[in-house]
């Protein structure tokens, strides 16, 4: 299938619904061109016409809105945010790899993909609806009708007022000071930066002020199972849904499998922290983790993008493993094992970043 302004870069998971992950090259870059961005979608991608196109906000709101894209653009001001938005799924390969997940999207690292996001604040439309106390959550939903749910739903999802009236949360038009794409929520998308992916509802129609969490299939979906649960027959209640990310971080280079002459080797890749915190410190191992390097890590560009790192490290001859790991501004740092965060759904990988090389003499 041809997905418009997607450049044959992208490693292509699945066709229809579309899924493709960010190659290596544009992982490295602080914006990901949008051509390169990644893609996650549960159904097929729909073609909204702007003009006909109406945003409700209702449910625990004093005032119920109704707005064409022209209202809310000369209603409230414009912001922007350079976020980088992240899948659960990512990095679920790995897990794979130690014990099968059925019909999931193998996702790489890269999963994961920066823009610069240009809209209103979501905060000064509930403002302006008027949310009454008794509101604890604010629900999205988009206008894809998603099968892989039973019966058949549109996509939504919800996260806490707190969150949704702070002034990062976008409803965006634009990324990359372009038109949002079709295949990024066109006409409008909400953005909540440092959470994950799934709650950023693209195609948005309706936002709802309501006092319970969404019961959309894909806020409940999206959540940690106990590691022996059947993923289809779990009470709501099983899982740990999921919403601020975890720090994580990719080794970008030397690739999977490298080849490499021994001796000094720069190895880069990027961490990030997820929610309002900023990755503080990335350490690298060649040693099965007795000693660790010190990475030269980027400053934060804001709370919300990942930060990109490099470390010189010197490759012993023969087979080598590198660990890169993370910590963040709480300290929290990367678990060591894939085994501690494997869950049925394969959400939220964030166990330490391992690479296999082989050095010549
Ligand atoms: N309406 C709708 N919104 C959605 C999705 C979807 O399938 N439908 N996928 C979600 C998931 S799981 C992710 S990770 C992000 C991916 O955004 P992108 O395709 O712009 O990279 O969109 C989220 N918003
Ligand atoms: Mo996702």
């Amino acid at each position: 299938m041809d997905i418009p302004g997607k450049w044959n870069d992208v490693l292509v998971h699945q066709t229809d619904p579309y899924n493709a992950e960010s190659p290596p090259g544009a992982l490295a870059s602080q914006i990901t061109p949008l051509d390169s961005f990644y893609s996650r979608n549960h159904s097929s991608i729909p073609h909204i016409a702007p003009e006909g196109w109406r945003l409700r906000v209702d449910g625990l709101v004093d005032r119920p809105l109704e707005l064409s894209m022209d209202e809310l653009r000369s209603r409230y001001p414009e912001r922007s945010v350079v976020a980088t938005l992240q899948c659960a799924g990512n990095r679920r390969a790995d897990l794979i790899e130690i014990r099968d997940i059925p019909g999931q999207v193998s996702w790489g690292p890269g999963a994961i993909s920066t823009a610069c996001w240009r809209g209103a604040s979501l905060a000064d439309v509930l403002a302006d609806a008027g949310v009454q106390p008794e509101a604890a959550h604010i629900a999205f939903t988009g206008a894809d009708v998603s099968q892989q749910a039973e019966p058949p739903q549109p996509f939504g999802g919800s996260i806490p007022v707190a969150k949704a009236s702070s002034s990062e949360v976008l409803l965006a038009w634009a990324m990359n000071d372009r038109a949002l794409p079709t295949a990024h929520g066109a006409p409008l998308r909400v953005v909540v930066p440092g959470w994950i992916g799934a709650r950023s509802v693209k195609w948005l129609k309706r936002i709802t002020a309501q006092a319970e969490p969404s019961d959309n299939y894909f806020q409940i979906e999206y959540s940690i199972l106990p590691a022996e649960a059947d993923p289809h027959r779990v009470k709501q209640a099983d899982g740990i849904t999921l919403g601020p990310i975890a720090i994580h971080c990719a080794i970008l280079h030397p690739g999977k499998d490298a080849q490499l002459p021994s001796g000094p080797t720069e190895v880069t890749g990027f961490a990030f922290a997820g929610d309002d915190r900023t990755v503080e410190r990335v350490d690298v191992s060649v040693d099965h983790g007795v000693t660790w390097a010190h990475a030269d890590l980027d400053p934060p560009e804001n709370l919300w993008t990942w930060q990109h790192w490099r470390a010189t490290l010197t490759l012993p001859p023969g087979e080598t493993e590198l660990i890169a790991r993370a910590w963040d501004s709480t300290a929290a740092v990367q678990p060591e094992s894939l085994t501690t965060v494997w869950n049925p759904r394969g959400y939220a990988n964030n166990a330490a970043a391992r690479l296999h090389v082989t050095c010549r003499p």
